[in-house]
């Protein structure tokens, strides 16, 4: 069995790649929920339904939302004088409207993704690292902002200084998603930005505790080659952070939890700095840019004998 630490539109691909691995290779992912946010009266959690679209075939190429679909409720919202800065297709309104529905008759959100996993015919067990409120808040020099107000409504551009989990603290890990850490094979870190995708997952303590226990059979997917992230804003938040934007800063980061740590081949040059950090180290080629290229990759991590 491998379990899978997931954010948004960059871990899907290794998600897939697993999932259409061989027959009886059981997945199961655990999703962050920091991004999660109350709009227009609805609970949207993009993680989560990035990775039920993925696995469902249905994401739009974006990497996010319903292929295809449409956008008339959102332009009479606006109509109607709503601010509509974040793009809630008609279908994907539907998944919030049940979601929330769900939510007020008192379902936590581990039962109604489990029952939404299930109306979209995803076999993976879909774990969201939560179910306790907790909020990804940039600190920026106009104030604190919600990470999707911070990325989606001010397109990154308020000066960020610091990065805050609310909720953290009192956030409590379903024991059925610890069950499946102690029970796996392997633990993936998918290739997704360490500081809001992962480290969001990694604030629940009790799984912070378990991974440092299994450290062994955790492998990070380095989401960077050079300085550069393979997508999305990692090495914004990582310089917030302090961290050195490179393979080596994300593995030093990891470094408590992670017992094997994948790079492309392109940084081989760092492969020996970061074997001091008591890792095992393995050089592919990370970048994942059809299907093809997500089983390689999967097959590749399978194959390895850690
Ligand atoms: N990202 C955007 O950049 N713009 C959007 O309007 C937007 C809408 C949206 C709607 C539903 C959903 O599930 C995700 C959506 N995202 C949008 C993606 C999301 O902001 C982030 O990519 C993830 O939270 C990062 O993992």
């Amino acid at each position: 069995m491998i379990t899978v630490l997931a954010g948004g539109t960059g871990s899907i691909k290794i998600i897939r790649g697993f999932a259409s691995g061989p027959e009886g290779a059981e997945i199961r992912i655990v999703s962050n929920v920091g991004d999660n946010i109350w709009l227009h009266g609805l609970y949207v959690c993009p993680d989560i339904d990035t990775v039920l679209y993925g696995l469902a075939g249905i994401l739009s190429e974006r990497g996010w939302g319903i292929k295809g679909d449409t956008f008339s409720c959102l332009a009479q919202m606006e109509k109607l004088g709503e601010e509509i800065w974040f793009k809630l297709g008609d279908r994907d309104l539907a998944t919030h409207l049940l979601r929330t529905s769900l939510r007020r008759k008192g379902r936590t959100l581990t039962e109604i993704t489990d029952w939404m996993r299930k109306k979209y015919s995803v076999s993976e067990k879909i774990y969201p690292a939560t179910d306790s409120n907790l909020e990804t808040i940039i600190i920026t020099e106009q104030g604190p902002m919600h990470i999707q107000e911070f990325w989606v409504k001010h397109q990154g551009n308020p000066r960020l200084t610091s990065i805050q989990y609310n909720g953290a603290e009192d956030a409590t890990a379903n024991p059925e998603l610890i069950e499946s850490l102690k029970n796996s094979d392997m633990i993936i870190l998918a290739p997704a930005n360490p500081i809001t995708s992962i480290t969001p997952i990694l604030m629940v303590k009790e799984i912070k505790e378990q991974l440092k226990i299994l450290r062994n059979k955790v492998l990070a997917i380095s989401p960077l080659i050079g300085e550069q992230a393979i997508s999305g804003p990692a090495i914004e938040y990582m310089k917030a952070m302090k961290l050195v934007n490179s393979a080596l800063g994300v593995a030093n980061f990891y470094s408590d939890i992670v017992g094997n740590f994948v790079i492309d081949l392109r940084d081989s040059p760092l492969s020996s700095k970061i074997g001091h950090l008591d890792m095992n180290i393995f050089q592919t080629d990370i970048i994942m840019r059809n299907s093809s290229d997500e089983k390689r990759l999967s097959s590749y991590i399978m194959g390895l004998n850690i």
